[in-house]
């Protein structure tokens, strides 16, 4: 099997594309000998779902999560002068306490099924692609070495203040040394300091912020250059970073304490052939789809994305709501005390990989979980508040498909996030429905909660090519009306307390067979080989008319002025 890649769609056979259990990998490889003296670790950035890693036969790491990266050192594991063997076995079972969670169920009726047959039940909508999805890579560092950095920006005035922490690790006879100092894009140093952690101030700096609020150079990226010496010997580690806050008020989403009005896309990593797997020409096309279409901030649902293309979105200048692997949290053992805990570490693994990125501006931690079960209260205001904890800085969500019961968790978020599918769940054909249901909807959770709300799901499924006049549910027509009728609701309540939509979703996608979906889920306004269906160029034009003012009051003065509503 290729890595990176999902195994399911890379061979003729059924068995491998659904199978469910353990899959082997297994390779051979040399190490530089003059890595001795180094600290040598193995890491894999994502093996969908349960890992369990040997080296030279012997067990070195295992791990719970598909989505997030994982490490050991494997110095004592290593033979430098010889041949070595990494093998491991990646297991894509769903049961009630992983993210996302599943269930297996065993047939046991011998007329009907055969012994020990079993069916894996997903609870979300997307394919159970697995294997090594990302990169597997063997690095060295000196014994004693830079273990984490955290930057955290502020802007006062005309200054940027850039707080930093750096963890140094590592046995060492006398304490190391750190040079720390930002460069800027040119290659100068504007500021420097020879502490472990502090703030460094920067005079009239360069703001990162999205590309769409069309200010002079959107998304500055600078650079934070630590040296760190000891006796082991020079670490040298290059952390990109942005200086920019993030703030929200009772109906603002504030960037660079500027209005910022989401203009998105929610998405999946999804291809054909390589499933989940990393593929760069993919991520390449998708961020000048998103440019071609105008978005300036996606949603990572319903997992976290390979961190390649959370580094086009942040030089590329694309807000990011990240999203954990917590979807379809809807059943009442799936809010036990075992899955808290796996949730509490997959926060804190999702934080620590993504938490210098400019890019990230909300945490999502969710995906439509039961949020109307009186269990969802307490698991949420410990996920929630877990989170706020690891990141003060970022506002923390989930997202929310409750339409009208009783709701436990949005009490705790700082920004409303909701999915909604007004004529198509429900009165489906009904177009002429939808801005009175959403319109009054909108305006009930904002009354109740006196938050900002941002639309982070509209949808509905269009086969390409499907035409019918006048509209018919599944045709290209009905997807263009659909989405207008949203449209005139988002207007009317943008620059009130509406601070985004996404539309749901970029691209058609693999989904589970079933009799609801037609070889996958066909909300897309890109088909899966990302050609546009006719509701790509309604967002197209719409969006980039929203460039010159990402600020929700100024796109509604600017919608106005051009007699757009
Ligand atoms: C929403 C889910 C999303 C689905 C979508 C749909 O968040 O994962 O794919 O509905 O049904 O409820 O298309």
């Amino acid at each position: 099997m290729p890595v990176p890649s999902s195994y399911n769609d890379v061979t003729q056979q059924k068995e491998i594309r659904d199978f469910v259990g353990w899959a082997w990998y297994d390779r051979q490889f040399y190490v530089d000998s003059q890595w001795k003296n180094r600290r040598v670790v193995l890491r894999f950035e994502s093996a969908h779902y349960y890992a369990v890693v040997w080296v030279n036969s012997k067990l070195v790491m295992i791990h719970d999560g598909g989505h997030l990266p994982f490490e050991a050192v494997v110095n004592n594991f290593l033979d430098f002068d010889g041949v070595n063997r990494v093998t491991v076995a990646v297991n894509n079972t769903l049961t009630p306490h992983t993210l996302p969670p599943g269930t297996i169920t065993y047939k046991s009726d011998p007329k009907k099924y055969p012994p020990g047959y079993f069916t894996q039940n997903l609870q979300m909508d997307f394919f159970n692609y697995a294997g090594l999805h990302r990169h597997v890579r063997l690095y060295s560092t000196p014994t004693t070495y830079i273990d984490d950095i955290t930057v955290t920006t502020d802007i006062q005035g005309t200054t940027g203040i850039v707080h930093y922490n750096i963890k140094p690790q590592g046995e060492t006879t006398s304490p190391p040394s750190v040079r720390v100092e930002i460069i800027n894009k040119s290659g100068h140093s504007v500021g420097s300091s020879n502490q472990m952690s502090g703030d460094i101030q920067v005079n009239n700096p360069e703001f990162w912020y999205p590309y769409t609020m069309n200010l002079k150079s959107p998304a500055y990226m600078y650079t934070l250059k630590v040296t760190l010496t000891s006796p082991a010997g020079p670490d040298v580690y290059r952390l990109p970073f942005g200086i920019r806050t993030v703030r929200v008020t009772n109906t603002e989403l504030l960037i660079n304490n500027q209005p910022f009005y989401c203009h998105g896309v929610a998405k999946h990593e999804d291809s054909d052939i390589r499933g989940k797997g990393l593929d760069y020409a993919l991520i390449a096309k998708d961020f000048n789809m998103l440019k071609w279409l105008g978005v300036n901030c996606f949603r990572t649902s319903h997992y976290p994305y390979a961190e390649e293309i959370l580094d086009q979105a942040d030089q590329q200048g694309i807000a990011i709501i990240d999203e954990s692997p917590g979807v379809g949290i809807t059943k009442n053992d799936n809010f036990g005390p075992v899955s808290l805990a796996h949730h509490l570490e997959v926060m804190g693994e999702l934080v620590r990989r993504d938490k210098n990125r400019p890019s990230v501006i909300i945490w999502s931690t969710a995906n439509e979980p039961a949020s109307s079960n009186k269990l969802s209260e307490a698991y949420f205001k410990s996920v929630i508040g877990h989170t706020k904890t690891l990141d003060p800085t970022r506002p923390v969500t989930f997202v929310c498909n409750n339409i009208d019961h009783t709701d436990y968790v949005v009490q705790f978020v700082d920004i409303i996030c909701l999915n909604r599918y007004f004529a198509w769940y429900s009165d489906v054909s009904h177009t002429e429905l939808i801005q009175l249901q959403l319109g009054n909807n909108l305006d009930t959770w904002n009354q109740k909660y006196n938050k900002p709300i941002m639309i982070t799901e509209y949808g509905a499924d269009t086969i390409a090519g499907l035409h019918r006049d006048p509209s018919f549910v599944f045709t290209e027509e009905y997807q263009v009306e659909f989405m207008g009728e949203y449209h005139k609701t988002f207007d009317a309540k943008r620059g009130k307390y509406l601070v985004g939509e996404m539309v749901w979703n970029f691209a058609d996608f693999m989904t589970v067979q079933g009799i609801t979906r037609v070889v996958g889920n066909k909300k897309g306004i890109l088909t899966r080989q990302r050609q546009p269906k006719h509701a790509a160029f309604l967002l197209q034009s719409r969006y980039h008319k929203m460039f010159n003012c990402s600020s929700p009051k100024d796109t509604r003065l600017y919608f106005q002025s051009i007699n757009v509503s």
